[in-house]
């Protein structure tokens, strides 16, 4: 407030306000200043890197502009906020959606050709912004975008990682990860370095009496490291809404600087510890549906959960409110149980520091809280060690055992001489170590719990948190299935096809309201239409060809059938099943006559997607992938009957090329293992047909697009454990068409077979967890019907047209009203109410 100008000077501001600009020449004016005073270059020295730049300046400048407004608008609006905890945000490029959803890439293409510049090349000198490792991470910037679009008074908080994922190479057919440096050239974060907050680690706890007798707890010394935040705008589509997501970075504290060591002349080792302070920030965990519970992981969480409810907390105090009303003015979302602390922050802030009591606090704290869980892997399940906690954050594993002792005496009550309920459902796992299992912590802390498909949430339910629906009931649990913003998966992924979509449904309404698109289907029979449709389904696969050429060398042919599978590479995800499944059709088609050759569909099989660095078998998939490809790929008695791809470095804006690019892709986890999918629905958005399992949102895709549109195979999830036990106690019985192609690979087929013992000895000796040998022969019959039935293009053409008209579910704008609605019990704002 003190920093506010008086309203007699404010005249003199607001003759000077900053203005947006909004024609071709006032761009060109924008953009050209920016390349001359902020980049300080000229035209004789302009390459398309500053070309980028300078427009993403111009772009930039605008999204502040409405920044600025909205945040003044939120606040003098005091509504409800939002704030997103998610410790990946994987957003992609910027410039592009930023120039679609402010609606002026058109007038930024023309300003650019009249300088000299191909929009496409200054878009494609981005970097992408990847902060995260796949569907959780892009979830987090798909709800963003969406909550910026619908209005909603919404804040992300993350981590600003200094390095994102690493990038990935292929060297010898092997994975390589180098290192992300992305925050060179970043035009899109404002560093706030005014709004900083110490967050301590370590030290110990004191009990004292305060003045009215109680007991009290302060947590002392140890060790303090800063917070510094840094904004990135998140502009809505056709709104005036500009959100925010405050990215935390790590410094050493400014009293933090160690005095005796320097000194003591010790000046060298007083630096090195303002780096560890540093290193906190540093590196995004490259796992993906893995924990693997270092303390540096441990101590990013804390730093960010700290640092982001000390700023909710003080923009709260700012209202002057009673904390009564805190669940009334703040909904916090845990995008996983990564963001747990945050519900031991908070009743650690109202007791400890505000002087609340426990129990006032702990419904404060439940009645804001709201948990996502994104997985029912055992592995990705996080727990803490106890040694390890109580080192790093003493007073919170005190609060952690008060909150389970509560929760323990409340179910002994309620079930007594329940001693088995009691330890199945204690936060602490009695093992040596001990440890905190957190997503316990979320549940009993949060009052919703929601998963992200139908059969995941009913999954929870019935599997890994059944005891919660026992003690709970059932409506503390329920399910939001996962959506995907059409802005940048439909509108700039594929802007031919949305343009054809909008001169069909009079414009470009269905965007903001993708229900419209069932107002396609009456056009599937339409002639022109579905060549118009076809042709655009050409020229994407052309541009895909195009992209697969620059990074792996391969010629493709454009017409053939492109089966694509792109996604973190994992077991459950079984991109194994789909090379065997390749490896099969070779050998079919080398055991062919000439004759029978003729009448094959030509198919060029393309995966992506990254490793964990640590994660051998997802290595020797991979591994495998390319060494088949360097076998098939030359056998010139195949030709272009059989192309195998691996496109190196999958990332959001590759996707962005091979969505649009498909005919079918792959979605083939053992049923029962993938929570949701999401490219599941970019691919069907976009024109592709998929191949998939009965799992996670494939499920609610065919009950929305039909089963005739759809390709299912495999085992069903209610039959899954069965099948291990017999895997173990039954007899083995490998699949005899994958025997076959097991014996190609010992032969040598693809090279030393020693790189692939684990892989094979997983499946025949192992017990085949993922169920690769039970649905072999059913994808192998499967892809025979995919192959019949390209044949048939006006059929498929049919199948394509209909379920992109029948997508509209998987929008997220329903996702974000959804859990407005039933999670967080917030508003819009009303633009037309604004101050
Ligand atoms: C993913 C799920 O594997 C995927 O099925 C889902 O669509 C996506 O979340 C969004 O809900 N989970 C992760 O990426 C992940 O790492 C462990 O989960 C925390």
């Amino acid at each position: 407030v003190e920093a506010s100008i008086p309203e007699p000077l404010r005249e003199a501001w607001r003759k000077h306000s900053a203005t947006k600009f909004t024609t071709k020449h006032e761009f060109e004016r924008e953009f050209v200043r920016h390349i001359e005073t902020t980049l300080a270059r000229s035209l004789y020295n302009c390459d398309e890197l500053a070309a980028y730049s300078g427009a993403a300046l111009a772009f930039r400048d605008r999204l502040i502009i409405e920044w600025n407004r909205t945040q003044q608008r939120q606040t003098f609006s005091d509504q409800k906020r939002v704030y997103y905890l998610s410790l990946e945000f994987l957003m992609g490029r910027a410039l592009d959606n930023a120039m679609l959803n402010v609606g002026m890439k058109d007038v930024a293409r023309d300003g650019l050709a009249d300088l000299g510049f191909r929009i496409e090349d200054a878009i494609s000198q981005e970097h992408d912004a990847a902060l995260g490792n796949g569907g959780l991470g892009r979830l987090a910037a798909c709800f963003l975008d969406s909550m910026a679009t619908l209005n909603y008074p919404a804040w992300g908080y993350g981590l600003r990682y200094r390095y994102g994922i690493f990038k990935q190479e292929i060297v010898n057919g092997y994975q390589m990860e180098i290192p992300d440096y992305w925050l060179d050239n970043n035009p899109w974060e404002f560093p706030r370095h005014d709004i900083t907050v110490d967050i301590q680690f370590y030290g110990h706890v004191t009990k004292y009496q305060d003045e009215n007798g109680k007991t009290c707890h302060s947590w002392e010394a140890g060790e303090t490291v800063q917070a510094v935040a840094y904004d990135v705008p998140i502009p809505g589509y056709h709104t005036k809404t500009t959100n925010n997501l405050r990215l935390w970075s790590s410094k050493a504290s400014s009293g933090e600087f160690d005095f005796q060591k320097f000194n003591a002349g010790d000046y060298e080792s007083a630096v090195a510890d303002q780096q560890i302070a540093e290193t906190i920030s540093a590196v995004l965990y490259p796992n993906d549906n893995l924990e693997r519970g270092k303390e540096l992981r441990l101590k990013q969480q804390y730093f960010w959960c700290a640092a982001s409810l000390y700023d909710i907390v003080r923009r709260f105090k700012k209202t002057k409110r009673a904390w009564s009303e805190f669940p009334d003015q703040v909904a916090i979302q845990l995008n996983d149980t990564h963001p747990t602390l945050a519900i031991v922050e908070l009743q650690r802030i109202l007791i400890d520091v505000e002087g609340l009591e426990w129990d006032e606090a702990w419904s404060i704290v439940t009645g804001t809280f709201g948990y996502t869980n994104h997985t029912v892997l055992p592995e990705a399940l996080e727990k803490w060690s106890v040694p390890l906690m109580q080192n790093l954050l003493p007073r919170h594993l005190q609060i952690i055992y008060d909150i389970n002792l509560f929760f323990l005496q409340s179910v002994e009550k309620r079930f007594p001489n329940d001693r088995d309920m009691l330890s199945r459902v204690s936060i602490i796992e009695e093992s040596h170590p001990k440890m905190v299992r957190m997503a316990y912590i979320a549940i009993i802390g949060s009052h919703k719990v929601n998963g992200v498909a139908e059969l995941h949430s009913d999954l929870i339910k019935t599997t890994i948190f059944k005891d919660f629906v026992t003690i709970y009931g059932p409506d503390r649990f329920t399910n939001v299935t996962n959506g995907i913003t059409p802005r940048r998966w439909l509108h700039q992924a594929n802007p031919e096809l949305s343009a054809l979509i909008a001169e069909k449904l009079g414009g470009y309404d269905f965007l903001t309201d993708l229900t419209l698109l069932d107002r396609l289907e009456v056009f599937v029979d339409d002639k022109k239409f579905r060549r118009e449709w076809a042709d655009i389904k050409a020229k994407n696969k052309l541009r895909l060809a195009r992209l697969i050429k620059d990074v792996t060398g391969y010629s493709v042919n454009p017409n053939s059938l492109f089966d694509v599978q792109v996604k973190r590479i994992h077991e459950y995800k079984r991109q194994q099943l789909n090379i065997f499944g390749v490896i099969h059709r070779y050998l079919s088609l080398k055991a062919m006559t000439p004759e029978e050759r003729k009448k094959v569909v030509p198919r060029v099989s393309i995966f992506g997607g990254k490793a964990a660095p640590g994660y051998w078998m997802a290595k020797s998939i991979i591994y495998l992938i390319n060494s088949v490809a360097a076998v098939v790929n030359k056998d010139d008695e195949i030709g272009d009957l059989l192309k195998v791809i691996f496109i190196e470095d999958y990332n959001v804006s590759k996707a962005e090329i091979i969505c649009p690019a498909s005919d079918i892709s792959e979605h083939i986890s053992t049923a029962g293992t993938e929570a949701s999918g999401t490219s599941n629905m970019k691919f069907v958005l976009n024109g592709g047909l998929i191949i998939g399992t009965c799992d996670g949102a494939n499920i609610e895709i065919t009950r929305e697009i039909g089963e005739q549109n759809i390709f299912l195979f495999g085992n069903l999830a209610e039959d899954v454990e069965d099948l291990r036990h017999r895997h173990f106690y039954g007899s083995f019985q490998l699949d005899p068409q994958l025997k076959r192609v097991f014996d190609a690979i010992k032969e040598g087929t693809f090279g030393d077979p020693s790189s692939f013992t684990s892989l094979i000895s997983s499946i025949e000796e192992h017990g085949d967890y993922y169920l690769v040998s039970d649905d072999f022969n059913s994808y192998i019959a499967t892809h025979d019907m995919v192959d019949q039935e390209f044949q048939n293009q006006e059929e498929w053409l049919a199948k394509s047209i209909t379920s992109v008209a029948r997508m509209g579910f998987f929008s997220m704008d329903r996702v974000t009203n959804e859990y407005a609605d039933i999670i967080w019990n917030i508003e819009p704002l009303d633009i037309a109410d604004e101050a």
